[in-house]
């Protein structure tokens, strides 16, 4: 299979197959800009790192690569619900489409730049769950910055309604040092606190589990990690709500894909649409939700 998809999709060392962790198909990308890996299952991107810097994408020690569980890290997809599904708690949290093996559309190289579209579409598991039609592709640009763009189109004749989200995990030096600013002023709903709605006021800093989904609000967040002496800058297009999440100590225990310490090194900026951003489609329409993930020192 992995000859095969060289065969056809490969750019020689730039972008290649090959068997990744518990073997799950995965592309490494390796050009004079950046290095990158993205599974297939799950179009899930694991790493990006640009030449001469650190690694900004975070993966769990503990993470599983097997087909039916999510991988702990890099860029999960939700789709088409964000956490548990509202009507059939038995439904995996996040949706379906992170547990499924997704195809490969197509690999292009454009000087250092290397972009990969992978899609999944409905089938009859995923109708029986959720009765609508879709393709889903994952269109990521791998370069000095990172691009990634869920592209859905609604194959069926009535409107859809769903949620979506880039559940981004990134690297920081130390959660407590880090802050996030660009988010004063938005409303967001506090999962830790029965989801009251407030208003941020000022840089988000954590002291604790932080769980928020920041709504209403098309802005760009930034990551100000001094441990690091970097910012990392999240620029979105299409996507409405914007969810900051961190662990923090028990929830990390609680999670056996998820290292008791590794809360401190890490911290989700999730590009989203979803709770009252929520995503309606018209028929055969097509919506394009974007993040675009830079770096610069501090
Ligand atoms: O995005 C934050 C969140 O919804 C948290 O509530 C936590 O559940 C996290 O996602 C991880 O979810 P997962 O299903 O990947 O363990």
């Amino acid at each position: 299979m992995l000859a095969e998809l060289n065969r056809k999709f490969g750019q020689g060392d730039a972008a290649k197959f090959v068997a990744g962790y518990g073997g799950l198909p995965r592309i490494d990308v390796n050009t004079a800009a950046c290095t990158g890996s993205v599974y297939l299952h799950g179009a899930h991107v694991t790493h990006w790192q640009k030449r001469g810097e650190s690694p900004v994408l975070w993966m769990s020690e503990k993470s599983w690569f097997e087909d039916a569980k999510p991988i702990r890290g890099g860029v999960p997809i939700c789709f088409p619900w964000f956490g548990p599904n509202a009507n059939n708690a038995t439904l995996p949290a996040h949706g379906f489409v992170r547990l499924k093996s997704w195809s490969v559309q197509s690999v292009t190289r454009q000087g250092d730049d290397v972009t990969i579209a992978l899609e999944t579409k409905s089938d009859e598991q995923t109708l029986a769950v959720w009765p609508v039609r879709f393709t889903l592709v994952h269109r990521i640009t791998f370069g000095a910055t990172l691009t990634m763009s869920l592209e859905l189109t609604n194959l069926g004749g009535d409107t859809l309604t769903c949620e979506e989200a880039l559940h981004t995990y990134f690297v920081v030096g130390d959660i407590k040092q880090t802050r996030v600013a660009g988010l004063n002023g938005v409303t967001f709903i506090d999962k830790m606190d029965n989801k009251a709605r407030k208003p941020q006021q000022g840089e988000i800093t954590f002291t604790g589990e932080t769980d928020r989904v920041y709504i209403n609000t098309c802005g760009a967040s930034e990551i100000i990690d001094p441990a690091l002496r970097r910012k990392i800058i999240i620029s979105k297009e299409n996507s409405h709500a914007t969810v900051v999440w961190n662990p923090w100590i028990n929830k990390s225990k609680a999670m056996p894909d998820f290292g008791d310490d590794e809360w401190t090194g890490m911290v989700c900026i999730e590009t989203c649409n979803a709770a009252d951003n929520a995503l309606s489609l018209a028929a055969g329409a097509t919506h394009i939700m974007r993040a675009v993930i830079a770096t610069a020192s501090l």
